[in-house]
């Protein structure tokens, strides 16, 4: 197919577990695989997942603080990420990678966009947090973000990369259509997340296998059919210190479609050829923001954050 000139051919790099003890050097060796196999398939951008240097480390309470910052990045690239900065550059192939942030002593679970060349032109810093800031001795695991993370503190950007403008969250920022919606008022294309989402015990315990697919869908297709723009989630799926993971790694048309799925639970590549300009239609007409909206009734959504019930 002749590649219209906003044609982004992208490589959702879904990981498989990675072990608590497992190396950022035998990790990386996996991301690499990944984007050897992305060049072969002619991909232009490869979208890895949230934390996608380690072990989901929320999942376990650490007494000290050092044994929490050696999940951390210091410095990006650093000397285990540097190999995947050249052999992308090598290629000419933008990434995104999610990382455990310490920048002046404070701590985000982020993500940053590279492009073709190598050179960092975007990064995110998790908003919404999920789980709880205490221990938790009785549950199966922890999910302890709200202890070891700080809130993103830079919003939610766009970048005009990759031909187009292109957006990220992470993980339960998907949930929220108030993300996506931050990014389409500022014409986002495509929105690249990853996430790391138990199958079956989310931070207050049990629910049904199926409810996970189909929340983690709905999400995901919804936001990118209300805001116009492409939606591509990544997950580090399968049994991870045995925690079972979901999978679920979509490629998400702005028409809500999606146009490639991934089919394991392990390191797996999923490609879809994405048009940029595909978003054009629904910008300019059913979501034509300017157009329709009516943000002088819409102050509840930034006045309040929990519920304000009407009175008895
Ligand atoms: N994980 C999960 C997520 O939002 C969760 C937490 C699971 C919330 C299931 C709600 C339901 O996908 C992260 N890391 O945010």
């Amino acid at each position: 197919m002749a590649k219209s000139n906003r044609m982004v051919t992208v490589g959702a790099a879904q990981l498989g577990p990675i072990g608590l003890n497992e190396s950022r050097g035998e990790v990386v060796d996996r991301l690499l695989t990944l984007l050897d196999r992305a060049h072969e398939r002619g991909c232009d951008l490869v979208v890895f997942p949230e934390l996608a240097l380690t072990t989901f480390f929320p999942r376990w309470y650490f007494e000290d603080q050092e044994q929490i910052d050696r999940f951390f990045e210091s410095a990006m690239p650093g000397n285990e990420t540097q190999p995947l900065f050249d052999r992308a550059a090598e290629y000419g192939i933008g990434f995104c990678l999610g990382f455990a942030e310490l920048a002046e002593g404070k701590r985000y679970n982020a993500c940053i966009l590279v492009d073709k060349s190598g050179e960092i032109v975007g990064k995110y810093r998790k908003v919404h947090l999920p789980g709880h800031a205490d221990h938790k001795p009785e549950r199966k695991w922890q999910h302890l973000e709200k202890a070891y993370f700080d809130v993103g503190d830079l919003g939610f950007p766009v970048w005009r990369a990759m031909g187009g403008i292109m957006g990220m969250c992470i993980c339960n920022d998907r949930r929220w259509p108030e993300t996506y919606r931050m990014m389409g008022l500022q014409g986002v294309e495509m929105i690249m997340l990853g996430y790391n989402t138990p199958a079956t015990e989310p931070p207050w315990g049990f629910e049904p296998t199926h409810l996970a697919s189909l929340h983690n869908n709905l999400s995901m297709q919804s936001g990118a059919y209300q805001n116009a723009t492409w939606v591509i989630g990544v997950a580090k799926a399968g049994r991870e210190e045995g925690c079972d993971m979901m999978g679920g790694t979509l490629i998400i048309a702005p028409t809500g479609e999606i146009v490639a799925q991934g089919r394991t639970l392990d390191d797996e590549l999923v490609v879809a050829d994405c048009d940029l300009d595909a978003c054009n239609h629904y910008k300019n007409t059913v979501f034509n923001f300017a157009e329709h909206r009516q943000p002088d009734q819409y102050g509840l959504i930034t006045e309040t954050a929990g519920v304000k019930l009407p009175p008895e």
